[in-house]
């Protein structure tokens, strides 16, 4: 029992989504201070334990007999008592917690500050990630000279160097948060909030929103992953250019496209609506409904059948009106939008 709840606990250090697996600066800060808390409190735990089994300690009270407040043969006289008593308070309840927290700001402010968008040394800005919290998916912007870039629920950026986030929410409050690169942050209707997260080495994190914003909180998760800033860079560029026109296999479904889905996606070249999910590059994402399904061969076909009872409630009407093969082709013609 006490193994497999132990061995269950410690499976929770690793992994895509570990506070305590840090891969960057400021996760790393936040990581020390986990453990510098832990250590702390466990240490003043044991006090408080020590305290509590000193205090049942059996006493000579013989002497005393009820109603009597003081006999001769009590250790200490009530005046040093109220002393004694007094000395409790000052030191356990105004010093020690006084000491702790500063202790703990010594460490926490400095976190803090590791995660603010502070000017660099070298005068250089970091590169900005426009991230906005829809119900219940992500929609991502990399805003540049040479045009800007959005996708959804997968979200690439540069290894080895800080990133500025700037986040915002579309209808409610959600909360960016990659567990393994820093601390989480508000992304407010109408406010745009700010985090510098840096990926010391490639590699896939997880990120999850962490403000529950609706039934389908759980199901919003974010695909990130830190490449090579040349590989980056040749990302960006891809999905600077549309998707080149569909095979004439295709035509049909890129047709239902343009009446039925148009309004909502965007496909560059194609079509502009942004209520939904930018599909430009669907092909290459790795998961659909943000987290909701594996992206694979057949994936888009069977979420644009089944959605709402993959992630019921979701903001995407059912197409009950099209036909299986239409969703079928549909869903062939989107699996080819790769840059
Ligand atoms: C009323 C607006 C609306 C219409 C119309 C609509 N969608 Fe969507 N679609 C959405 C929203 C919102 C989502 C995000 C759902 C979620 O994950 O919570 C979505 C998600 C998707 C996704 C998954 C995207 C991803 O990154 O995970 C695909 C694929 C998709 N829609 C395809 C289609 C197709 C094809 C049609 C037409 C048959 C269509 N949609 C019609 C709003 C719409
Ligand atoms: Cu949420």
């Amino acid at each position: 029992m006490l193994v497999t709840s132990l061995s269950m606990g410690l499976a929770g250090c690793s992994g895509s989504h570990s506070i305590l697996d840090p891969a960057g600066p400021a996760a790393r800060d936040v990581a020390w201070l986990w453990w510098g808390m832990l250590i702390g409190f466990g240490l003043v735990f044991l006090a408080v334990v020590a305290l509590w089994l000193a205090a049942f300690r059996p006493r000579d009270r013989a002497a005393r007999s009820p109603g009597q407040a003081y006999s001769p043969g009590q250790r200490y006289s009530p005046d040093e008592e109220r002393r004694l008593g007094l000395r409790w308070i000052l030191g356990g309840g105004i010093l020690l917690p006084g000491v702790t927290i500063l202790v703990l700001l010594a460490f926490g402010v400095p976190t803090g500050q590791r995660l603010l968008p502070l000017p660099l040394p070298g005068g250089e800005a970091p590169r900005v990630i426009e991230v906005t919290g829809h119900q219940w998916w992500w929609e991502v912007r990399y805003p540049d000279d040479e045009g800007e870039v959005i996708t959804a629920n997968h979200l690439v950026m540069p290894a080895g160097e800080p990133v500025d986030f700037h986040v915002t929410g579309a209808d409610v409050i959600h909360a960016f948060w990659v567990p393994r690169l820093g601390g989480k942050i508000d992304m407010i209707p109408g406010r745009i909030n700010r985090i510098r997260l840096q990926a010391d080495t490639p590699g896939v994190f997880g990120a999850q929103c962490a403000e529950y914003c609706g039934a389908q909180h759980a199901h919003m998760q974010l695909h990130l992953e830190a490449v090579p800033p040349e590989e980056f860079e040749a990302w960006l560029a891809a999905r600077r250019v549309s998707p080149p026109e569909p095979a004439d296999a295709h035509a049909p479904a890129r047709d239902t496209f343009t009446e039925q889905c148009a309004s909502c996606h965007r496909v560059a070249g194609l079509s502009l609506g942004d209520v939904g999910p930018n599909l430009s590059d669907i092909g290459a994402r790795a998961t659909l409904g943000a987290g909701t399904l594996a992206m694979e061969e057949g994936a888009i076909a069977r979420w644009l059948a089944e959605h709402q009872r993959l992630k019921p409630g979701n903001r995407m009407p059912a197409h009950d009106q099209l036909s299986p093969e239409a969703l079928e082709a549909l869903g062939a013609w989107l699996e080819t939008l790769r840059p």
